[in-house]
C-alpha cells in the first residue's frame, strides 16, 4: 500500500541471514530459508523486515563487507531468490528493509582493488588515502573500532587508507562526487528491486575530516563506565573528525531524493556513537529531508535499565530532536542479548522479558526486534574455539564479542533446532531448545503467544505505535506514562522490578484496557501490580 508514513511507529523484525535458516545444508542460513520462515514473522504481527546484508562477500565481517553491491552472495542464494523473498513477504503483508553499508566496502571490492593499485587510477581518490608522517607513523591518531590503528599501510601506494573498523574493510571517501553517484546508484537498483526501504550502516561514519585533525582524548568526566567493551581505547576518544561531520546532511538529502521517486520507502540509519548518539540521530531525522529514522546505542549498552534510565534517554532524545523519530532496539547482531545484559540474578525470565518487549514496544518511537528475541533466547557462551567474529577474537577474554547473540535460530526442541542438517556455523546451545518456538507456540503463558498478543495489542491503539508521550511522576521500580494520539490518552504502567509494587490511579475516568496479556488488581484508587507487570488504561 502507499502509506507514506507506515514507519511512524513500525515494528521491524531483524533478520541475521546466516542463522535463520538453512536449506541447502551447508549449515548457513540462505536466503531460501528466509523466505520459508516469514509466516513466523507475519504470524508475530511485524510490519517489517530488516535483512543484515547477503550481498557478495569475503565474509570477514560476515557481510559488513561488501565486494558486489549489486548482487547476492553465493552462500545465501541469487537475486531470483531475493525476487522471490521479496514477493513472498508482499504476500504476507511485510514491508522489506535491505541493510546498505554505504562507509565501506570489502577490500575485494573492484573499487578498492583498483584504487590501490596505483596513486593515479580513476578511482585513486574513491578511498581515503594519505601519506604517512615524516617518521612513518600514520597519518593521525584516529583508531579502528575493531582494535588498532585506523589507518593501514599499502606497500603498493606507499600511503596509508583509512578503515573505521577491519583492514579488509576500507573507508569509501564520500566527499568524492562519483563515490557519491555509484552509492546513490546502489540505492535505486535495490529500489527498483521493489525494496520497500533501507537499514543503513553507519550511518555517522559516512565523511571524514578532510584536514586529518586529530581525535582529542575524551574528558574523564565524559566518560561513560560502562562503555562497551571498556577494554577498547576506541572509546576513550572524541570522535569529532573521524566521524560524525556535518557534510553528511547533504548526502542524506540527496539519498532521501532517490527514495522519495519511488512510493513510501523508508530508511532507519544506524547511529554507532555512545556520546552523542541522540544528539546526531535527532540531526539526522529532523527536517523530512534525511531519513525518516535512526537507532543509536542507547538501549543497546549494558547500562542497567531502571525507569530513571529510560525517561532520561526518552526526555533527552524530545529535548535534541523534538521533531525527529527514534527507533528503538534491545537487541540486535552486535550486542549480548538484552535478556542476559539486564537479567543476571532475575529469578522469573519470562516474566522479566515479557515486561522489556511490552515496555519498549510502549515507548514513543519506531522499534526493532532481533530474531530470537521473541523466544527470550539467552545469550550463547561460546569456547574460544568456536569464535567466529574477529572483533571478539581480537578482545578476548576481555570482551567475548558477538557471536553469542548470532548462534542459529531455534525453530523445534531438536539437537539441530530445525535449522540445519549440517554441523551450524555457530553451535545451537542444548538450552536454547526447550525455548524454540514450536515448543512456545500455542502456550498461552509462553514469551512468544506474549510477544504476538503485545503486538496486536499495540496496532489495536494508535497512540502507541505515533502518539506523543508525556511521563507521570512515579516511584522506582514503578514506570508510568501517557502516550496521546488527538483525543485518545492512554495511561501505561510497568513494574520494573521483582517485588509487587502499587501506585494511585491518574485521575479522572480511567478505563483499565484488556488484550496486553497482564493482570493488575484495582482497590481504592490504587493499581496493584505483581512482579513484572504492566497496566493499560484509557483516560478519559
Ligand atoms: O555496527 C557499527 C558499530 O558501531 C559496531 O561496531 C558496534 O560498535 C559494535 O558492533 C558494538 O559491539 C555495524 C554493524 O551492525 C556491525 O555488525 C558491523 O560490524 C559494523 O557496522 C561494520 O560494518
Ligand atoms: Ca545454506
Amino acid at each position: 500500500t502507499a502509506d507514506k508514513d507506515w514507519w511512524r511507529g513500525a515494528v521491524i523484525y531483524q533478520i541475521y541471514p546466516r542463522s535463520f535458516q538453512d536449506t541447502n545444508g551447508d549449515g548457513i542460513g540462505d536466503l531460501k530459508g528466509i523466505t520459508a520462515r516469514l509466516p513466523h514473522v507475519a504470524a508475530l504481527g511485524a510490519d517489517a523486515i530488516w535483512i543484515s546484508p547477503f550481498f557478495t562477500s569475503p565474509m570477514r565481517d560476515f557481510g559488513y563487507d561488501v565486494s558486489n553491491y549489486t548482487d547476492v552472495d553465493p552462500i545465501f542464494g541469487t537475486l531470483k531468490d531475493f525476487d522471490l523473498l521479496i514477493a513472498e513477504a508482499h504476500r504476507l503483508g511485510l514491508r522489506v528493509m535491505i541493510d546498505l553499508v554505504l562507509s565501506h566496502t570489502s577490500d575485494q571490492h573492484p573499487w578498492f582493488v583498483e584504487s590501490r593499485s596505483s596513486r593515479s587510477n580513476a578511482k585513486a581518490d574513491w578511498y581515503v588515502w594519505a601519506n604517512s608522517k615524516p617518521d612513518g607513523t600514520p597519518p593521525n591518531n584516529w583508531l579502528s573500532i575493531f582494535g588498532g590503528s585506523a589507518w593501514a599501510w599499502d606497500p603498493t601506494r606507499l600511503q596509508y587508507y583509512l578503515h573505521n573498523f577491519l583492514t579488509a574493510q576500507p573507508d569509501l571517501n564520500l566527499h568524492n562526487r562519483q563515490v557519491q553517484e555509484a552509492l546513490l546508484a546502489v540505492e535505486r537498483f535495490w529500489l527498483e528491486r521493489g525494496v520497500d526501504g533501507f537499514r543503513l550502516d553507519t550511518i555517522n561514519f559516512y565523511f571524514h575530516d578532510r584536514e586529518l585533525r586529530d581525535n582529542p582524548a575524551l574528558a574523564p568526566e565524559r566518560r561513560n563506565a560502562s562503555t562497551a567493551p571498556a577494554v577498547n581505547p576506541y572509546n576513550y576518544q572524541e570522535h569529532i573528525y573521524d566521524k560524525n561531520r556535518p557534510e553528511n546532511l547533504e548526502f542524506l538529502k540527496r539519498f532521501r531524493a532517490v527514495m522519495d521517486e519511488f512510493p513510501a520507502i523508508a530508511a532507519v540509519g544506524e547511529v554507532g556513537d555512545s556520546q552523542r548518539g541522540l544528539e546526531i540521530a535527532g540531526e539526522y531525522t529532523s527536517g523530512g529531508d534525511k531519513v525518516q529514522m535512526c537507532y543509536a546505542f542507547e538501549f543497546l549498552s549494558p547500562d542497567p535499565l531502571t525507569p530513571e534510565r529510560v525517561v532520561e534517554v526518552m526526555r533527552d532524545f524530545q529535548k535534541v530532536a523534538p521533531e525527529g523519530w527514534a527507533c528503538w532496539a534491545f537487541a540486535n547482531h552486535d550486542v549480548v542479548r538484552h535478556v542476559s545484559r539486564w537479567g543476571s540474578g532475575v529469578a522469573d525470565h519470562a516474566g522479566h522479558a515479557k515486561m522489556l518487549a511490552s515496555l519498549m514496544m510502549s515507548l514513543r518511537g519506531s522499534v526493532c526486534l532481533y530474531q530470537g528475541e521473541e523466544l527470550a533466547l539467552p545469550e550463547a557462551e561460546l569456547a574460544y574455539e568456536d569464535l567466529q567474529d574477529p572483533y571478539g577474537i581480537q578482545f578476548w577474554p576481555d570482551f567475548k564479542g558477538r557471536d553469542g547473540c548470532r548462534t542459529p535460530m531455534v525453530w523445534e526442541g531438536l539437537p539441530d533446532g530445525g535449522f540445519s542438517s549440517a554441523k551450524p556455523w555457530l553451535p545451537i546451545p542444548e538450552a536454547h531448545l526447550p525455548q524454540a518456538v514450536a515448543v512456545q507456540e500455542g502456550d498461552p503463558a509462553s514469551v512468544l503467544e506474549h510477544y504476538r498478543r503485545f503486538l496486536n495489542f499495540r496496532k489495536a491503539h494508535a497512540a502507541l505505535a505515533k502518539g506523543d508521550i508525556e511521563f507521570v511522576e512515579t516511584r522506582a521500580p514503578l514506570l508510568g506514562f501517557l502516550r496521546i494520539h488527538g483525543n485518545d490518552r492512554l495511561f501505561c504502567l510497568f513494574n520494573m522490578g521483582e517485588e509487587p509494587a502499587a501506585a494511585d490511579l491518574p485521575e479522572g475516568t480511567v478505563e483499565p484496557l484488556d488484550g496486553h496479556g497482564f493482570i493488575s488488581d484495582i482497590r481504592d484508587n490504587k493499581i496493584s501490580l505483581p512482579a513484572w507487570g504492566a497496566f493499560f488504561a484509557r483516560l478519559a
